[in-house]
């Protein structure tokens, strides 16, 4: 399997303004016929080089003259023609097998309609092309098909002309105005619900905003539509960016690999992120829609209108468009609040965010897989959608946000697009524009050593040195960074020394009584204030200090690092209550936490008992009835740090211990302070017959379930009614679903099994709330590899379709550590990967890295994985997909 590189980029030799396509579809067979318009750029004589996979090639024309096979070179996945004119066009038209396609790249079908999923490089299963994004081309498309059962034919851009065809059939030709790479094309064919709306754009256009679904599921799409308008309005505000389409088509399937996908005018949504209404979806589902709305939306500017040169460009559109779908989310919770109200709900957000990052990124910058934000070199770039292209590359994005300012960061942007609309441009050409403002700003000063976030990967730490001068009243911080070696930098002799980063590190002193000291940092006077460490390491000195104070360290999570500092408990415990930035006080508590836990965990290794202590049950207890913090805030500030945010910090990885660590923290707690539960619990449960899932109702109910989660976890008498009665009373589905979560994870009472019984049988005909049924017992305590191959038998199961497969297979695999970190859970784990990857090397290739970091944990479960890996490398068919992520597991 070929490596490719960053480095061998060439551009393309040739300039396609046009492409023409016709469809004859059929689910079994459709023929594309293109017409293709080339022009030259490059040298004379050069090839011109199509990508194709199974594929049947049918004819290639030139200028209208059919080339004889030996005209041209036919190999398994290009076709290389050898023109000799300066500008020609090309006519090629080649068979695809929609109904035989389960990997869900290119033409597919979905249940009884047809949809395609172009992007990276799935444009080349659908007719031999130039499938990469430095290649734009205006794209005139004309789909024909049964009338019956294809009654919506559905393309990018403006319906032209729709016409019947004799035998029952009909054509829709649709044009894009806008040229775009081959990986933003779509097609959409079948039966469809449809709600519509059309909205004034800020240039007073009128713009048709239409989400389509299954027919019966149109109920479900009132509040797609809601964030999509939204969503609109967002970007005109806060980045001055205006649809430039008359029509925006949201499309919802069944089956389908990621979350959406940001076609041209017309995206394909996982139905999962479309559909909602309060008896079938959460509120986290509520919330969940509104961010992928967003993130497909804006793409339309960042992605689309301005794409990337090559893949490895990837977190161009994608950590840029991140960090804006995370800051609508942020600004549609603080929406209509103010000062520290505003402040405490985006908090909110950007500890979600962040919990995110750790649990899914810093795992993945420290293992076998680590890439900078902007990958050197890939065999399979389906591989590389990653939680460091996106996530940490919206950190990096953040950075630049965090250093310019809103609106240095702001004329950026503008700049950005002043230079490159239109184009297929480079991380460097995003950066070189937020330069050219902070250069203004900061005279004599460049990103230079901030350009390194792009290429360097790994999770810098740094390490805070607070020393105090009584006499002098002076504080210095001293800020010391650490880039240690990852993946497969560890791999290469001698292993070189990593440059420093530049890294923003907002910074907050306390004083004794947990007031916030006023600090002087450029000229400005401050409670937070933005030291940049870009050198290996630097000290800043405050003055007219009275007394040592407390630090407050990476406030709201300035940059994507680990911080290291040697602190008193009382200092946190001090932070946990007074400090005012809303994130750094979460974090003190999840270190109070974090640190019992890991006593926890070496009691258990041990074999000895331990207790918690009662500095955290008082912190929590304050805590929670603190009357000045938002439910939501409360719900996140008194949750147990994850369980895979805990292993990562063990050394070796032991899960058992972490499972019981947690198990026991969790019923100490909940005994500790079961009447403060029980009181909460009580004071939580609102009317919810008017539901809403506004922020301020849904924080209420993620803080009643979390009570309930305390009390079951405690096994206080009155819990397990409270939770048979919250399920069944229940007149929403994030209630519900909370009384049956509580059920399933921490009882084993006929209760139980008659509550989940009772919900297949309400809601089986409800695909969605099928997958959380799956979900909820694949990631119960008890789960085992029986529970979840007898699960695998029932009727609804199916592996074919990845919502399924992820409900069920997945978060047994990444979620249940209890039941997977046993040799059957490994086997079991080998076999699925296999199994997938007969159908979808995408979503096999997902589940092949569930043990990336396998070579840290005890040396028991080491030898077990290894096992399973080295069985699935020697499995004779297997993908490129699964092939790259096994074989860098194993280097
Ligand atoms: N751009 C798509 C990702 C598709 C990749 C699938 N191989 C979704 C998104 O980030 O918006
Ligand atoms: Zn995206």
């Amino acid at each position: 399997i070929p490596t490719i590189s960053r480095h061998d980029y060439q551009p393309y030799p040739y300039r396609l303004p046009h492409v023409a396509l016709e469809f004859d579809l059929d689910p079994l067979q459709t023929r594309v016929s293109s017409r293709l318009e080339f022009e030259r750029v490059g040298n004379v004589n050069e090839p011109l080089l199509l990508n194709g996979q199974d594929l049947v090639l049918e004819s290639v024309m030139l200028d209208g003259q059919t080339l004889a096979p030996q005209a041209y070179r036919l190999q398994d996945e290009t076709l290389t023609l050898f023109p000799t004119k300066a500008s020609f066009t090309l006519q090629i038209t080649s068979l695809c097998k929609p109904a035989d396609n389960s990997s869900l790249m290119g033409l597919y079908v979905s249940g009884d309609k047809l949809f395609t999923q172009c992007e990276a490089e799935g444009f080349r299963r659908i007719t031999w092309f130039p499938d990469r994004p430095d290649v734009m081309s205006r794209y005139r498309v004309t789909l024909r098909a049964d009338r019956m059962h294809y009654p919506l034919l559905l393309s990018n851009g403006n319906l032209l002309e729709s016409v019947d065809l004799p035998d029952g059939r009909h054509q829709a030709v649709w044009e894009d105005p806008h040229p775009k790479p081959s990986y933003l094309f779509a097609l959409v064919a079948g039966d469809f619900a449809c709600r519509e709306q059309t909205v004034k754009t800020h240039g007073k256009r009128d713009a048709l905003l239409q989400i389509y679904s299954d027919r019966g599921s149109e109920p479900k799409t009132q509040w797609a539509l809601d964030c999509l308008i939204r969503s609109l309005q967002w970007d005109e505000q806060r980045f001055g960016l205006e649809l430039d389409l008359d029509r925006f088509m949201v499309v919802a399937a069944r089956d389908f690999n990621m979350g959406a996908m940001e076609n041209k005018g017309l995206n394909i949504f996982n139905s999962a992120y479309v559909l909602a209404d309060k008896d079938s979806a959460t509120d986290a589902a509520y919330r969940a829609i509104e961010a992928v709305i967003g993130h497909e939306y804006f793409h339309n500017w960042t992605g689309n209108r301005v794409t990337c040169r090559d893949w490895f460009q990837l977190s161009l559109k994608e950590g840029l468009t991140v960090f804006r779908d995370q800051e609508f989310s942020a600004d549609m919770l603080a929406h209509d609040l103010s000062g520290a109200e505003a402040a405490s709900a985006r908090a909110v957000k950007r500890i979600d965010d962040v919990s995110t990052l750790r649990i899914a990124q810093f795992p993945e910058d420290a293992g076998p897989m680590a890439h900078p934000i902007r990958p050197e070199s890939y065999q399979e770039i389906g591989n590389f959608y990653t939680a460091t292209v996106y996530e940490k590359g919206a950190e990096v994005i953040r950075m630049q946000h965090t250093i310019l300012g809103e609106t240095g960061f702001r004329a950026g942007i503008d700049e950005y697009f002043r230079r490159h609309d239109g184009a297929a441009v480079t991380c460097d050409d995003f950066v070189s524009a937020m330069e050219s403002v902070y250069v203004q700003r900061n005279p004599g000063k460049n990103l230079d050593v901030f350009r390194r976030w792009y290429s360097q990967a790994g999770t810098p730490r740094v390490k805070v040195d607070l020393a105090y001068d009584a006499e002098a009243h002076t504080c210095s911080i001293t800020l010391a960074q650490h880039n240690e070696a990852v993946g497969i930098e560890r791999l290469q002799s001698p292993v070189l020394p990593k440059p420093p980063l530049h890294i923003p590190f907002a910074l907050g002193l306390l004083d004794q009584q947990g007031k916030p000291l006023p600090l002087e940092h450029d000229g400005k006077a401050a409670e937070t204030v933005l030291l940049e460490l870009t050198e290996e390491r630097q000290t800043w000195v405050f003055e007219n200090i009275a007394h040592k104070p407390i630090p407050s360290l990476l406030r709201n999570f300035s940059a994507p690092v680990i911080v290291d500092i040697e602190r008193q408990e009382s200092e946190l415990i001090l932070l946990a209550q007074h400090d005012t930035d809303p994130f750094a006080r979460w974090e003190a508590v999840q270190e109070l936490a974090t640190r019992q836990l890991l006593c926890l965990t070496r009691s258990i290794s041990d074999e000895r008992q331990s207790d918690i202590a009662s500095g955290l049950t008082e912190t929590w207890k304050r805590l929670l009835h603190d009357p000045n913090l938002s439910a939501a805030y409360k719900t996140r500030i008194l949750s147990q740090p994850t369980e895979k945010e805990l292993l990562e910090k063990t050394s070796p990885m032991d899960p058992a211990a972490v499972v019981k660590a947690g198990k026991h923290m969790r019923e100490q707690l909940g005994r500790a302070l079961a009447p403060d539960w029980l009181d909460i619990y009580r004071a939580t449960s609102g009317n919810d017959d008017a539901y809403r899932p506004d922020p301020l109702s849904s924080g209420r109910r993620s803080l009643h379930n979390l009570c309930l989660h305390y009390l079951m976890a405690a096994g206080h008498p009155d819990a397990q009614p409270l939770a048979v009665a919250q399920y069944y009373d229940a007149t929403n589905m994030t209630d519900r679903m909370g009384g049956l979560s509580a059920l399933v994870h921490f009882s084993d009472s006929p209760q139980r099994q008659e509550a989940l019984n009772h919900f297949y049988e309400q809601w089986q005909q409800d695909p969605l709330v099928i997958d959380k049924w799956f979900a909820l017992q694949a990631s119960a305590p008890g789960a085992t590899v029986e529970t979840i191959k007898s699960l695998m038998l029932h009727p609804a199961f199916s592996l074919r379709n990845p919502n399924r497969a992820r409900s069920l297979i997945f978060q047994f695999c990444m979620n249940s550590l209890q039941g997977v970190h046993t040799p059957e859970g490994y086997a079991f784990w080998a076999d699925q990967v296999i199994a997938l990857d007969q159908l979808n090397p995408e979503i096999a290739a997902r589940l092949a890295r569930a043990f990336d970091n396998w070579a840290r944990y005890t040396a028991r479960n080491r030898e077990a994985i290894r096992a399973a890996l080295q069985r699935i490398q020697q499995h004779p068919t297997l993908s490129r997909n699964v092939s790259e992520i096994v074989s860098k597991a194993l280097k």
